[in-house]
């Protein structure tokens, strides 16, 4: 009687948390198919916000990662580097592969599994005659993401008018109404449904991305063991090839990539030109050594001891340790390449200057900026501007 009734109760557990996990508002999944880390994060805020306003629980995608000399893309599962319980004190997320074991079975049957998109994408292999279609799996990361989790689509359909803003011009509810859950559980877009850079509303979701236990007990592990006693400053030098190619550019443009976090959404503070994508090496050091001399002044009892470089090419760390030798401060990296283990440093360095025209400084400043931690850009605002400015205030 007793073993009888254990049963019934644990019976009634199973179908009562079957039924309750699955959300009747539907789901929204994307590939974050479009450059690595910095844009990605971008992507997740404007993707966190839409899944909000539409109502629909966010399935956390994995990164993306390209590793040199592998063909396709590498997906690290979304808590690698970030937890997921702080996300949901705003919106109700699930990661991606608790998604496909437990809900996906319920809700998304293989022969339903429609991609979202806003046109028509041509293929890669022209010789399939084939009717217009999102070719959601075509090419590397498109591919690679959706095989990790076994998912194919039987069809795709273009959502076109309508867009990712949902700040303006009801767009979530028009979405709610072409697209129901009750008719389409899961929304799958082949690529993230928000804008590049980050919409300004979205910055301050950074305060809900978290970093994961372990990178959280690295950053501290390091600042602990590697850097002197006393206030940092944490640097982001972006340098590498790619960057001096992109900075080409600037000449064309009156922004670049996340150069609206310092020149404003609407060029408020400025248009972009050559030293803020890419400062000179004089440049840097006179930057610095500015800072190092003004927190000496504002903040005696707290002096800049030590500068922590992150740089996806030259550290230029024999050109700071000369520099500074005589103000008595060093200058530290990571032993080995780890772009997230920069960043959780730099979030925590007592002052930061990063790249205006990266995203992947963009990612610190936004962490900053939620803790209230002070960030500046190299060569902003314009050194000529700032002398002018410095004297006009004399
Ligand atoms: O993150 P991300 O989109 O930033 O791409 P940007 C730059 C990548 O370079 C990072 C590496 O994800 C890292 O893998 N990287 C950059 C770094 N800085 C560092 C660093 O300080 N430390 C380490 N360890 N790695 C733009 C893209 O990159 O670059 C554009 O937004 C385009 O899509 C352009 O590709 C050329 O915004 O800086």
């Amino acid at each position: 009687m007793h073993l009888f009734l254990q049963l019934i109760l644990l019976g009634s557990f199973i179908s009562f948390n079957n039924a309750d996990e699955i959300d009747v508002n539907g789901y929204l999944a994307y590939c974050p198919c479009m450059g690595r880390f910095g844009n990605q994060a971008d992507h997740f805020l404007g993707a966190l916000a839409f899944s909000k306003a539409l109502n629909r629980t966010l399935i956390l995608p994995p990164w993306v990662e390209y590793r040199k000399g592998e063909i396709r893309s590498r997906q690290v599962p979304f808590d690698t580097y970030f937890q997921v319980e702080p996300l949901q004190e705003y919106h109700r997320v699930i990661l991606m592969a608790d998604f496909m074991q437990r809900i996906a079975p319920q809700v998304w049957p293989e022969d339903k599994r429609v991609s979202f998109c806003y046109m028509e994408r041509k293929t890669l292999a022209p010789n399939k005659a084939s009717k217009p279609d999102c070719h959601a799996k075509d090419g590397n990361p498109f591919g690679p993401f959706w095989d990790t989790y076994n998912i194919s689509f039987v069809d795709s359909v273009f959502y076109s008018p309508l867009n990712f803003d949902i700040h303006h011009r009801a767009m979530a509810t028009k979405w709610q109404e072409k697209f129901p859950a009750s008719e389409w559980p899961v929304i799958p877009f082949t690529g993230a449904p928000a804008s590049f850079p980050v919409q300004m509303e979205n910055r301050e979701l950074q305060r809900y991305l978290r970093w994961s236990p372990i990178y959280d007990e690295m950053r501290h592990t390091f600042i602990k063991n590697k850097l002197p006693i006393g206030a940092f400053i944490g640097l982001h030098l972006r340098n590498g090839i790619d960057w001096v190619r992109a900075c080409e550019h600037v000449r064309d443009s009156q922004q670049l990539f996340a150069s609206p976090q310092c020149l404003g959404y609407n060029n408020e503070r400025g248009s972009i030109y050559f030293e803020l994508c890419l400062p000179s090496k004089e440049l840097i050091i006179r930057q610095i050594k500015r800072l190092i001399k003004s927190v000496k002044q504002s903040n005696p009892k707290n002096e800049i001891r030590s500068i922590f470089v992150a740089a996806d090419a030259n550290h230029m760390i024999t050109e700071l340790n000369t520099a500074l030798s005589r103000m008595n401060v060093s200058t530290y990296r990571l032993d080995n390449d780890d772009p997230h283990l920069d960043l959780a440093i730099l979030g925590m360095a007592n002052h930061f200057v990063g790249n205006c025209v990266s995203s992947f400084s963009a990612f610190v400043k936004r962490e900053r900026d939620v803790k209230g931690l002070p960030s500046y850009f190299w060569a902003f605002p314009k050194e000529k501007e700032r002398h002018v400015r410095a004297h006009e205030e004399l």
